[in-house]
């Protein structure tokens, strides 16, 4: 039956390959689930599970600082609220299709399940590409963007936040345009909002933060801590910086992270405080920071973290980015945890091979979705109209993904795949949404 409703899924998208691979993979963990629980695996709820519950896609019109117009297209996927209002990020890279924002959402789903909170899953963004780009101009798609994308969105409806390409900036500049349209100050509308202004303590931090705490929970399952390892990160942005920062807050040395021109290697550790001047506050390129720390780092154009040897690898830019043969080197240089910052990053190959070599993997529907986790803690406080402490915000933070690495853990042991955090986070995940699907009807 699964095959049939995976042959469905792949008549009824022609083309959309990641979102193949995401259903894919989440297909292929739920044949135990069936054998268990054959009231949850009927192919009406399955069939609904994979169809997004709305699409919407439109122009987004903007001018350039010479008075040129662009047009770029814009896309909101609200896949499922069966356990709340849609949610997740926005992101904007030339390379957001259809394809990419429905895999995207669909992922949300899930990871927004394991986190506990009442959120649904949602994705959206754009084609449009920030680089080289003034402020002005980047205000000025914003304005354009979130003209129409307001129609769709609301507090109790739809709920977006950033993703690659949109971080406070531009949250600044689509929530006074959504403001100023609607006549509201309706907070609860966006999140990673400024702290001044609605925003919550820690939640740009949250991701990263929330990825190490999960893997510090794998070595610890195996009696092993991360004090002393050698970790590699890919990418350089939100997600890549903050998990950096943690590893190295907990004893660990980050030897290596990335762009999308290379990568650099610093083998004392890399420094922090510039990194975040280069690639948030400059918006430079990592070649840049090389240059600046003089001889102490290294860079390779056109270079891969995975080269480099390390006991904990973070893929923590974009999908599909750590392929098999990355894997392979990664495993013969002694790697004993992948954890997923990005969404989707490791190929389905490459997670065989990771797995095969004992090498403890955790999907980023789990590891990152401190994130997205933050961002309901931040709905929570505009619910409320306070503000918490960032301890207090990054208490919530820590264990709530203790408790999704507790869940995903139990429930691969549950369903006989010990230690298969894949199994675990797919099988969880899908039992949630699932059994309130079932709830509410055919709908
Ligand atoms: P940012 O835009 O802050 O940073 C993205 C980083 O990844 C940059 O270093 C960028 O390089 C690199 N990158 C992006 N796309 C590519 C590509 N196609 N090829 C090579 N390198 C690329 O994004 P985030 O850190 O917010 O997001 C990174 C990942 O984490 C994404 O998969 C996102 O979906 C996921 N994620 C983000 C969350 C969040 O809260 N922000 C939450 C959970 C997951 P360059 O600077 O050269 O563009
Ligand atoms: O992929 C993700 O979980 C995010 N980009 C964060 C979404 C959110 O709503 O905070």
């Amino acid at each position: 039956m699964l095959e049939e409703i995976y042959a469905h899924v792949l008549r009824r998208n022609p083309g959309e390959r990641e979102f193949h691979q995401a259903v894919r993979e989440v297909l292929e963990s739920l044949p135990v689930v069936l054998e268990r629980r054959p009231e949850l695996c009927d192919g009406s709820l399955l069939d609904r599970l994979c169809e997004p519950e709305r699409q919407v896609i439109f122009r987004v019109p903007w001018t350039d600082d010479a008075g040129r117009v662009h047009v770029n297209r814009g896309f909101r996927v609200e896949f499922n609220s069966a356990l709340g209002p849609y949610k997740g990020g926005l992101r904007f890279h030339p390379t957001v299709n259809l394809d990419i924002v429905k895999f995207l959402a669909f992922e949300q789903t899930f990871k927004n399940a394991l986190t506990g909170m009442p959120i649904g899953g949602g994705k959206g963004g754009s084609d449009f590409d920030p680089k080289g780009r003034s402020d002005a101009e980047v205000m000025r798609f914003c304005q354009s963007f979130m003209t129409e994308l307001q129609r769709h969105i609301g507090e109790h409806t739809d709920v977006p936040a950033g993703d690659t390409g949109v971080g406070a900036r531009e949250i600044g500049y689509l929530f006074g345009q959504y403001r100023r349209i609607t006549n509201r100050f309706e907070a609860g509308v966006l999140t990673g909002k400024g702290v001044g202004w609605g925003g919550s303590h820690a939640r740009p931090e949250a991701t990263g933060y929330g990825l190490v705490v999960f893997t510090a929970e794998m070595l610890r399952a195996r009696d092993l801590e991360l004090d002393g390892m050698r970790v590699v990160v890919s990418g350089s942005g939100n997600v890549a910086i903050h998990a950096a920062e943690k590893a190295a807050a907990s004893g660990a040395t980050v030897v290596a992270c990335s762009d999308s021109g290379g990568c650099v290697v610093d083998e004392d550790g890399l420094d922090l405080d510039l990194l975040k001047q280069v690639k948030l506050k400059d918006r430079a390129r990592l070649s840049a920071y090389a240059e600046q720390r003089g001889g102490a780092a290294e860079y390779r154009e056109g270079g891969r973290v995975w080269d480099v040897a390390c006991d904990v690898a973070l893929p923590c830019a974009t999908q599909n980015e750590l392929d098999e043969d990355a894997a392979k080197t990664l495993v013969g240089n002694g790697v004993r945890v992948v954890a997923e910052g990005a969404n989707m990053p490791t190929t389905p190959d490459a997670v065989r091979a990771l797995r095969a070599a004992d090498v403890l993997f955790a999907p980023g529907k789990a590891a990152n979705a401190g994130g997205v986790a933050t961002s309901a803690l931040e709905m929570q406080q505009n619910a409320s109209r306070t503000l918490w402490t960032f301890e207090k915000t990054e208490d919530r933070l820590t264990e709530i993904m203790k408790h999704i690495h507790h869940t995903c853990h139990d429930t691969a042991e549950r369903y006989g795949r010990p230690g298969d955090y894949v199994a675990g986070a797919n099988i969880a995940g899908f039992e949630l949404v699932g059994e309130s699907m079932q709830a509410q009807g055919v709908i």
